[in-house]
C-alpha cells in the first residue's frame, strides 16, 4: 500500500517535471539559436606598426563542462611570432579574457601585410582577429 502511494507521487512529480521542461524548451531553443556557444576574441582588427607587438583577448561565451584548449590558426602574409603559450578554458575561468600577444617581425618590403588569426575551441563557434601591419619602409 505504501509502495503504491510512493509510486503515484513519483509519477506525478515526473509529470510535473516534464511539464516544466516542455515550457522551458522553446525559450532555451530560441536562445541557443540566437546565441550559440562561441569563442569571443577582441578586438576584431588591430593595426600593428612594423616590428612591434600587439595583443588581443580570448574568452568563451558559455561555460564548458570540462577543460578545453584554444587552437590558433594563422593565414595571410608577413611574419608574425607568438610566445608558445597554451590557453585552456575551464568551468571556472572560461569568462575571463585571456591575453594573446603577437609580434610583427620587421621585413624589407613596403607592403602592409595582413594576417588573420582564427581562434577555435572544440564545440564553439570560432572567432577571428585581423592583424594589419603598418609597414614602415
Ligand atoms: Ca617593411
Ligand atoms: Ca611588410
Amino acid at each position: 500500500m505504501v509502495a503504491t502511494v510512493a509510486r503515484t507521487c513519483s509519477t506525478m512529480l515526473g509529470a510535473l517535471a516534464l511539464a516544466v521542461a516542455t515550457v522551458a524548451v522553446p525559450g532555451s531553443a530560441a536562445g541557443a539559436a540566437a546565441d550559440p556557444p562561441s569563442v569571443i576574441a577582441e578586438p576584431d582588427t588591430i593595426l600593428v606598426p612594423e616590428g612591434t607587438s600587439a595583443s588581443f583577448t580570448v574568452r568563451l561565451s558559455h561555460a564548458p563542462s570540462s577543460t578545453l584548449f584554444l587552437g590558433v590558426g594563422i593565414r595571410g602574409s608577413g611574419t608574425w611570432a607568438s610566445p608558445p603559450v597554451v590557453i585552456v578554458f575551464t568551468p571556472t575561468n572560461w569568462s575571463t579574457p585571456r591575453p594573446y600577444s603577437v609580434h610583427n617581425i620587421p621585413d624589407a618590403d613596403t607592403v602592409d601585410d595582413v594576417a588573420k588569426f582564427t581562434l577555435s575551441v572544440q564545440g564553439y563557434v570560432p572567432d577571428e582577429v585581423v592583424l594589419a601591419q603598418v609597414d614602415d619602409d
